[in-house]
Parts: structure tokens; C-alpha cells; sequence
């Protein structure tokens, strides 16, 4: 077994230890941080979301394999910083104003994070400025919004809103997800992208900046 399959197979199992402990060896023994990243790390975190999507594994799981994934790719982090690999995008996200349901969230911006996206997560409750805020002074790719409340999900289209009157909407796509939104409302907001799980939110996120 190629070591890139041994990375891949231990970050389903979510063993953190053993990842931590290969990538190490791979890097020692000359093995470029960037294959690591993307025949390793990434290709055993893709596994796993998509028996997320199909339901052939549960929230728990994808949280330890997220968890062994990022301390990975903690340990490849000045390599992959001395090698320039470039990002997919980068991502502002948080859970809406007024909304403290972060899980779904979270798990979004780890998948996002496993495909190669660089993730700033604001956390929870999120004020509408922070949004516009954060994405301009970072120079955001796409605002990643969620909400799991009807009463909070009418904040969306404010952040969205803001984007425009600060002129960066045309640079700046935005992606909607959380348990009440729907496609129709994400279109009737003004959102470029809609998922209604966290592995849709990858393929939305990287067809949308796609180019
Ligand atoms: Co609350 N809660 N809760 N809650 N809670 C719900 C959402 C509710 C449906 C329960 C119910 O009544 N049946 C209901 C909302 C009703 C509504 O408006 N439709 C509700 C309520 C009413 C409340 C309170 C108001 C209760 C009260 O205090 N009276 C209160 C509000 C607090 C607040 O936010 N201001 C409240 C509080 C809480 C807890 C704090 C106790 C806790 C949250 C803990 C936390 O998140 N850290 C909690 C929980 C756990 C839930 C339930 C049980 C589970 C939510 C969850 O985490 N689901 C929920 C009932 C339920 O859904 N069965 C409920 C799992 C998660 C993986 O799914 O977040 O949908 P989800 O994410 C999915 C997709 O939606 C998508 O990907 C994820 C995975 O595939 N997705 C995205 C999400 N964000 C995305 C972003 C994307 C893309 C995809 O791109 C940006």
C-alpha cells in the first residue's frame, strides 16, 4: 500500500495519532507536501464526505476524520507555506446573526478546509457587518452563510446587501446552507450558491469559483 493510501485510509478510520505519525515519516523520507496534501489528507476526507452525502456515515465520524485531517495538515503547514500550493479560494463563514446552531456550519467549513479551500470561520452569531467587514480586509473569494432558524435566515440577504453597497459583490460569490433555506429563497436573496448539505457546499463552492 502507497503511503498517500495508508494517510487516506487512517484519516476515515479518524486515527489522528497515525496521521500525525505518516506525514511526518512522508515528509522525512523527501515525499512533496503537496502530494501528502491531495493524494493523502484530502483524497481520505473526500471519502468521507461522500458517504456523508449518501448517509453511509454520520455526523461523529466526519467530525474525528476532520479533526485528523486538519491536525495533518498542521503538521504540513510551513512546507506547504515555503512551497506556495495555492488555495481553491478563500472563504469567510460564519452562522447568521442571532443564530447559535454551529454544527452543521462547522462541518461545512471542515469539508470546505479538506478540499483545499482556506477558511476563515467567524463562528456563530455573526453580525451582518462582520460579514462585509471580514471579506474585504481578507480580499474574500465567497461569504459562506448559515442558518437554522427561520427567524435568522432573513439575515442572509442584509450581508448579501452590504456586499453590494460596498462594491464588492462582483468579486465576491456567496454560498447559503442551514436546515430552512431553500434553493428559491437563496436565489430570491440574491445568493450565487445553495447547498443543502455540507459535501453539495464543496461541489457549489467549487463550481462557483471555478475558472
Ligand atoms: Co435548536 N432549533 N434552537 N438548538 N436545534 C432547531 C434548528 C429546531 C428545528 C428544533 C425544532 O424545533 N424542531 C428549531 C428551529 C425552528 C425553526 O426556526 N425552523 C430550533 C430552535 C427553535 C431553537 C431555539 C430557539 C430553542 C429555544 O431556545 N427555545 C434555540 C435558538 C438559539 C439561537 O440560535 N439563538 C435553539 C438552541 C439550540 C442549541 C443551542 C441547544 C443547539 C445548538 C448547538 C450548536 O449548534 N452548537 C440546538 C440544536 C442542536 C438543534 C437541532 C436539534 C439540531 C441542529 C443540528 O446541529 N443539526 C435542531 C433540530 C433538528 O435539526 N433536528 C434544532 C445537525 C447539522 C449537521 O445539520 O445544521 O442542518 P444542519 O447542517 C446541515 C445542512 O443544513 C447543511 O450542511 C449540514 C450538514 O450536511 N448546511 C450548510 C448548514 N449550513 C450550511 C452552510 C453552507 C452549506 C451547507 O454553506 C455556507
Amino acid at each position: 500500500m502507497t503511503i498517500f493510501k495508508k494517510i487516506a485510509g487512517e484519516v476515515q478510520q479518524g486515527n489522528s495519532e497515525n496521521v500525525v505519525e505518516l506525514v511526518k515519516g512522508a515528509l522525512s523520507s523527501g515525499t512533496s507536501a503537496e502530494a501528502i496534501l491531495n493524494q493523502g489528507l484530502v483524497n481520505g476526507m473526500t471519502i468521507v464526505s461522500e458517504k456523508f452525502k449518501n448517509n453511509e456515515c454520520f455526523i461523529p465520524e466526519v467530525l474525528v476524520s476532520a479533526k485528523a485531517m486538519n491536525l495533518g495538515l498542521q503538521v504540513l503547514k510551513p512546507r506547504l507555506a515555503e512551497t506556495n500550493v495555492k488555495s481553491l479560494g478563500k472563504v469567510v463563514m460564519g452562522t447568521i446573526q442571532g443564530d447559535l446552531h454551529d454544527i452543521g456550519k462547522n462541518i461545512t467549513a471542515m469539508l470546505l478546509r479538506g478540499a483545499g479551500f482556506e477558511v476563515i470561520d467567524l463562528g456563530a452569531d455573526v453580525p451582518i457587518e462582520k460579514f462585509i467587514e471580514t471579506a474585504r480586509k481578507e480580499k474574500a473569494d465567497m461569504v459562506g452563510m448559515s442558518a437554522l432558524l427561520i427567524t435568522t435566515m432573513v439575515n442572509m440577504k442584509p450581508v448579501i446587501e452590504g456586499l453590494k453597497e460596498a462594491g464588492l459583490k462582483d468579486d465576491i460569490k456567496v454560498i447559503v446552507g442551514g436546515a430552512p433555506v431553500t434553493r428559491d429563497y437563496a436565489e430570491q436573496i440574491g445568493a450565487d450558491g445553495y447547498a443543502e448539505d455540507a459535501a453539495s457546499g464543496v461541489d457549489v463552492a467549487k463550481q462557483l469559483l471555478k475558472n
